[in-house]
């Protein structure tokens, strides 16, 4: 049997074209299910946005079962239309999804009636349990349309014991030198799933049942030395996990057995700052282990809206967090959002300002977007402040919530807050200061920057040259019967 699964790019997913590591989970996925058929990876992103094209390269692997991976929203439609595309060349070729939006939208994936399964949650065990019977009808976690409804199986346990998933198929996507930051090499590592706190913006609490699950340190050391091995080129390694630092001794152990290693990669992961804010020890040792850059939430410096999304955390401990990373030569790759329910324009001005001034080395900078599996998203829904209902404007730069500012002012806000940080004296000269992780960390920025500027400027010559590509056919939820490839939005910012 063989088995194709397919890492999805979006209909105008910017920033596919600039940036993008490689796909963990049809990695993993693969890895498990090469013990039921032949298994073959496709990335499509970066690869432009012709569908017809796409279909064309997927088929010619004469697929039995395609699999995708459909994590974000912006991949929705794309996936939408090329699983209809697919099932009108090949009727009888199986087509599953899953991921993170599937799983929270099986109705909506399997309505038009081109997907045949959604694996709800984590795929391994699912995955494997459907190529084994041939049949994905009865499969805890998997939703199926029976040709009049959609029938839900029940729930499948979560993964127990972490080491039990494989370490991912890289071998199956080659050429890794796509997956780039700047002049390093990327390759991530899930050393653990889910996060036990509730904020209301993510989907993560849902998704992994309020759970953290780890795996044990002498396996994720495993996966450290077989890439520091099997590439040896400048990297960065990157934790996947939700929340890297939920079990901070467990933290300072894995920094312990990298400095051990004396290995000249770089991490970086995704922790909250008032955990680092409470432990400068392991702030120290992650600092000794050449952690580059950590990702946090800082979301907002409003004590209302950090209350009301239940983010947990305070100005003072972003403060804290931020001078104790910086004092170990640790970057801050710090997210914000603006456009919370209920924030007033003032506020939204406020957050702009708190970001020029909070000595961020990367600004992440998005508008609150009710993804679906979130709180946000169910309170958006119910009490009827969805007005964008388009899964290609859920890019994390558009309204789409009543009550959120308009587009042109919003944009105005993040354009400004982006300007006063990077066209601040101090960062800019930064960029040529002696080699610390923050010089390096700000270079690799700004190449990012650069990658994005080149792919807009080839957006806008294509445009000029009448070149511009065409994307069809029409998704089942969209009417027109072309789809005409837009401009990256002006205001879209390299995303990480
Ligand atoms: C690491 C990460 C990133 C990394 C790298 C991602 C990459 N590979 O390029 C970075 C920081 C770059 C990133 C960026 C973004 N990310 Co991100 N990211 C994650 C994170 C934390 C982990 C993803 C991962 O690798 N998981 C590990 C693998 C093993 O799990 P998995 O992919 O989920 O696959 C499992 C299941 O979902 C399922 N499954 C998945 N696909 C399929 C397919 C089939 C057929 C089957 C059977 C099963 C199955 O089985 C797998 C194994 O159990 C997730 C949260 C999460 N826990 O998933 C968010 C998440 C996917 N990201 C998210 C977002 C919003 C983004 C950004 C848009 C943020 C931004 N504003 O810029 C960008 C988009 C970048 C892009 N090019 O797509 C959202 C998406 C929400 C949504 N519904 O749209 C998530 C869910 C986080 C959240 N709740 O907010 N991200």
């Amino acid at each position: 049997m063989r088995l194709v699964l397919v890492m999805p790019t979006g209909v105008r997913v910017g920033y596919d074209d600039y940036f993008s590591a490689s796909p963990l989970g049809i990695e993993t996925l693969a890895a498990h299910a090469q013990a039921h058929a032949d298994v073959s990876l496709v990335d499509m992103r970066g690869k432009g946005h012709d569908i017809h094209e796409h279909a064309e390269q997927l088929l010619a692997l004469r697929p039995d079962v395609l699999g995708l991976s459909v994590n974000s929203a912006p991949h929705t439609k794309y996936s939408l239309a090329l699983a209809e595309l697919l099932k009108q060349r090949r009727p009888d070729l199986v087509i599953l999804v899953g991921g993170q939006q599937a799983t929270f939208l099986a109705e909506e994936m399997l309505s038009p009636g081109h997907i045949d399964a959604v694996v709800r949650g984590e795929g391994e065990f699912a995955l494997c349990e459907i190529l084994a019977a041939g049949d994905y009808r009865g499969v805890a976690g998997v939703s199926w349309h029976d040709g009049r409804t959609v029938r839900n199986e029940p729930e499948r346990p979560l993964i127990q014991e972490m080491d039990t998933i494989l370490p991912p198929a890289r071998d199956l996507l080659p050429d890794r030198s796509r997956y780039r930051m700047g002049a390093y090499r990327i390759e991530g590592i899930e050393s653990s799933r889910g996060c036990p706190y509730s904020c209301s913006f993510c989907s993560i609490r849902n998704f992994h049942r309020g759970k953290w699950r780890p795996k044990s340190v002498g396996r994720v050391m495993q996966e450290i030395d077989d890439i520091l091995q099997r590439y040896p080129e400048p990297k960065v390694i990157y934790f996947a996990d939700d929340n890297f630092c939920n079990d901070i001794r467990r933290v300072e152990t894995i920094c312990q057995a990298i400095v051990e290693r004396r290995t000249d990669a770089y991490f970086w992961c995704q922790a909250r700052v008032d955990v680092l804010a409470k432990h400068p020890e392991v702030v120290e040792w992650m600092g000794k282990a050449h952690f580059s850059a950590v990702l946090a939430g800082l979301e907002t410096p409003n004590p209302r809206q950090l209350k009301a999304s239940r983010k947990g955390i305070s100005v003072e401990q972003m403060e804290r967090a931020i001078e104790l990373l910086h004092a170990h030569d640790i970057g801050v790759w710090g997210t914000f959002v603006m456009g919370l329910p209920g924030e007033t324009r003032e506020e939204t001005r406020a957050t702009a300002k708190f970001i020029a001034s909070a000595d961020v080395d990367i600004v992440q900078i998005t508008v609150a977007t009710p993804i679906p599996g979130s709180d946000l998203y169910d309170e958006a829904k119910s009490s009827g402040r969805i007005v964008e209902k388009d899964w290609d404007s859920y890019d994390f730069v558009t309204p789409t919530m009543a009550g959120q500012l308009p587009q042109k002012e919003m944009d105005a806000f993040i354009r400004r807050a982006y300007s006063q940080v990077y066209f601040r004296w101090r960062f800019l000269r930064s960029l040529f200061t002696k080699r610390t992780n923050l010089a390096r960390l700000r270079r690799t920025a700004l190449r990012v920057f650069a990658s994005w500027i080149w792919v807009l400027v080839k957006e806008r010559l294509a445009a000029l040259l009448r070149r511009r590509r065409v994307v069809s056919p029409p998704t089942p939820s969209c009417e027109r019967p072309e789809l005409e490839l837009p401009e990256i939005p002006a205001q879209e910012r390299p995303q990480a």
